[in-house]
């Protein structure tokens, strides 16, 4: 079994700023950067919560990313927000740039927003989450390291390319899912390392192509996509909507750009929103009421929405204040 320790949600945040604060971040790229991670382990998405400190602190210590760096958020065109992360971590980018992608939502209906040159490490429901609280429906997208083969391939290609999708209920939590477009992100694999346990079959292949359930030798070798052909068209899409149609990097341009250092990936992100008053004007109430009736077909035969784990863990952490993580992880983040 793995040794576990409690802390309070407010430690978790404590821990996480501070580390960031004395790997040399900035305070307010260190504020925002620890708010997300204490969203995703109060969430319970191991993956992508108080672990990424740990990745965090060899990126940092790789010089890959500006620990300073002022996003400067660009009225770029009628729908077109464009927020310039300076090389810094994205997630300040992100809060910098969202009220004027709310605003022209609002305004024109339809709008998008291109996060450029940030690096990234985060998951993606917390800007559809977010969207979602101001009425929008959304999707947001971004390439990381090729470390995936293309269907039919072995050797990395496209990121592990998340996809996320909010849309907003009525006194609910909004309808929201949020996975990589590979059979699992390769955070999961990295949890599956260090904790000693294999991976199941279909998630990589080894350096020769040949299938594995070994984590290291799955990290050395190529990932998987979810799906065969169909996640690797929408890998593939995912480059290019959040790749060149925003001016940024590639997968295989970051892994270029990370040149071995082992920094998470450099490029952008794109997240369009869409307001349904704008669709729908007065027909809207109706229009949402038919959606829930989707939900409810699928809930009612006892199948699940994608989210309900999270949101369920969500309400146990705030409802006990705490979060529990492996002990070997708190003691690694105190290490630093
Ligand atoms: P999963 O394969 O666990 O899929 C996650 C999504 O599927 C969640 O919305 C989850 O809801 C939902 N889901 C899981 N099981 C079910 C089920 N049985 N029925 C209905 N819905 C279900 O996640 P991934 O490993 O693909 O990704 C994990 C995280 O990693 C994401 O947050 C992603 O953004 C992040 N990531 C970030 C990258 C980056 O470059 N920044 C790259 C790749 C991934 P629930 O949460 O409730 O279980
Ligand atoms: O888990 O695949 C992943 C990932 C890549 C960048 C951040 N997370």
């Amino acid at each position: 079994m793995t040794a576990t320790i409690t802390i309070t949600l407010d430690e978790a945040y404590n821990l996480a700023e501070k580390t960031f604060i004395k790997l040399g971040l900035s305070e307010d790229h260190a504020q925002a950067n620890a708010r997300l991670l204490q969203s995703c382990q109060r969430d319970e998405c191991d993956s992508h919560g108080l672990y990424r400190v740990l990745s965090c602190a060899q990126t940092i210590k790789t010089g890959a990313v500006v620990l300073d760096a002022e996003p400067e958020v660009e009225d770029r065109a009628g729908g077109i927000v464009a927020v310039d992360a300076k090389g810094g971590y994205s997630l300040l980018a992100l809060e910098k740039g969202l009220p004027m992608l709310v605003e022209k939502t609002r305004k024109l209906g339809i709008a998008a927003m291109a996060i450029n040159n940030c690096v990234h490490f985060s998951a993606l429901w917390p800007e559809v989450e977010m969207l979602a609280e101001h009425g929008l429906v959304s999707l947001t997208m971004v390439p990381s390291h090729s470390w995936v083969a293309p269907a039919g391939g072995k050797t990395g290609v496209f990121g592990t390319n998340p996809i996320a999708f909010g849309w907003p209920r009525a006194g609910k939590y909004p309808f929201v899912f949020d996975f990589a477009t590979s059979a699992a992100a390769r955070g999961e694999i990295e949890l599956h390392r260090r904790a000693g346990k294999p991976i199941p079959e279909g998630w990589a292949v080894d350096k020769d192509g040949a299938p594995t359930t070994d984590a290291q030798t799955a990290l050395e070798g190529a990932m998987l996509t979810f799906g065969g052909y169909k996640g690797s068209a929408l890998s593939a899409m995912v480059e290019l909507l959040a790749g060149p149609l925003i001016g940024d990097m590639l997968s295989l341009e970051s892994q270029a750009w990370d040149n071995g250092r082992g920094a998470t990936p450099k490029h952008g992100e794109i997240v369009i929103a869409l307001n349904p008053e704008s669709f729908l004007g007065a027909a809207m109430a109706d229009h949402m009421g038919r959606a829930e009736k989707m939900f409810s077909a699928i809930t009612d035969q006892g199948a699940r929405l994608p989210s309900q784990r999270r949101y369920e863990a969500r309400e146990r952490s705030l409802a006990n204040g705490t979060v529990t993580i492996p002990q070997k992880l708190y003691d690694d983040i105190r290490a630093l």
